[in-house]
């Protein structure tokens, strides 16, 4: 049950595989870098929190899952949406508030869900997605399947009193969730140094019988292996884990962080030495599983996924006036039915 750091590992792929990590990652940068476009020319209102740098996390937690696993993250979520599946054109054409988004254009960047992916939202408060994560784990536990729950949540919110208690709760039933921990460093403003007691986050869960890892984050083929072995443990009935995936954020914290409690530098910095999209790109042409024309063509595909889901989401219409007042308690409550 010891908490434990791994180390970054060779690849243990196929090139395949890589290229398709390679590819979702890029997706993923593309399509934040176009919502960053949005919104500076204002189609996107409201709060936008980017994941870019942050990729690799999801995109390697995602090559370990199977179909009906589930996933719950924070506001920081356009990233899992794609990774898990979701349509680009859906998510764009949500963020920019129009009817053919994902909640009709009535939730935007925080507030999408897919039944279909089993992506259970995008939450705004910090820790809430916590002990939801573990319900939904909960009902798998209950209908006796294999499924996991990924939940995934910041180094901020780790500080929050209802992450223990559902670490207790998940612990004493033995839930199936991988509690993911995206270290990113900072909460807002405030880096992890100055509002974290113990720095070692995977270590949180060993009071309750949690095992925890430490991950390194920028890379996408120790984030599957590690998410590999969660999921393993997970699956096999021995209850929760904990990842804790050191990891960087290169933008602010939303889109109005004035960015004045970190240096250009250390950002900087990290880019040029630990970019995940780069260190997969190095491994394919090192390894020889693609040229630099496969990587321009992979590119050229993912602008143009990208594009195309600007161009849904502007030609979509806002919502009509009547949609306020739809959706808003649910007509009938399921019974018992599986999901
Ligand atoms: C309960 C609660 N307190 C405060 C906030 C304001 N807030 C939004 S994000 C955030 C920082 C969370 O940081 P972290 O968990 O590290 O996630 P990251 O933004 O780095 O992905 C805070 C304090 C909130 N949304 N909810
Ligand atoms: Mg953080």
């Amino acid at each position: 049950m010891a908490a434990r750091k791994t180390t970054a590992k060779k690849p243990n792929v196929s090139g395949d595989e890589l290229k398709q990590y390679y590819r979702d990652m890029l997706l993923i940068r593309r399509f934040e870098e176009k919502a960053g476009q949005l919104y500076g020319m204002g189609l996107i209102g409201g709060f936008c929190h980017l994941y870019i740098g942050q990729e690799a996390v999801v995109v390697g937690l995602e090559a370990t899952a199977k179909e009906n696993d589930k996933r719950i993250t924070t506001y920081r979520d356009h990233g899992h949406m794609l990774a898990c599946g979701m349509d680009p054109k859906g998510v764009m054409a949500e963020l920019t508030g129009r009817q053919d988004g994902y909640s009709k254009g009535k939730g935007g960047s925080m507030h999408m869900f897919s039944k279909e992916k089993h992506f259970y939202g995008g939450h705004g408060i910090v820790g809430a997605n916590v002990p939801l994560g573990a319900g939904l784990a909960f009902a798998d536990k209950y209908r006796g399947n294999d499924n996991v729950t990924y939940t995934y949540f910041g180094d901020g919110a780790a500080n929050q009193g209802q992450v223990y208690e559902t670490f207790n709760m998940a612990a004493l039933w033995q839930l199936p969730v991988v509690f993911v921990i995206e270290n990113n460093q900072y909460a807002m403003g405030t880096s992890q140094e100055r509002s974290t007691s113990t720095q070692d986050i995977y270590k949180r869960g060993e009071a309750f019988g949690i095992p925890g890892e430490m991950v390194d984050g920028m890379n996408v083929l120790s984030v599957k292996e590690a998410g590999e072995k969660a999921v393993a443990h997970c699956r096999a009935g021995k209850g929760p884990y904990i990842l804790e995936i050191k990891t960087y954020r290169y933008r602010g914290h939303s889109m109005s962080d004035p960015a004045k409690y970190r240096t250009r530098e250390e950002v900087q910095k990290m880019r040029e030495e630990r970019d995940p999209i780069e260190q997969a790109r190095d491994m394919l042409l090192t390894g020889k599983h693609a040229s630099e024309e496969d990587l321009k063509a992979i590119d050229k595909e993912i602008k143009e996924i990208v594009n195309a889901s600007a161009e849904f989401a502007k030609d979509s219409p806002e919502p009509a006036l009547d949609e306020l007042w739809t959706d808003i308690y649910a007509k009938e409550v399921p019974q018992g039915e599986a999901v």
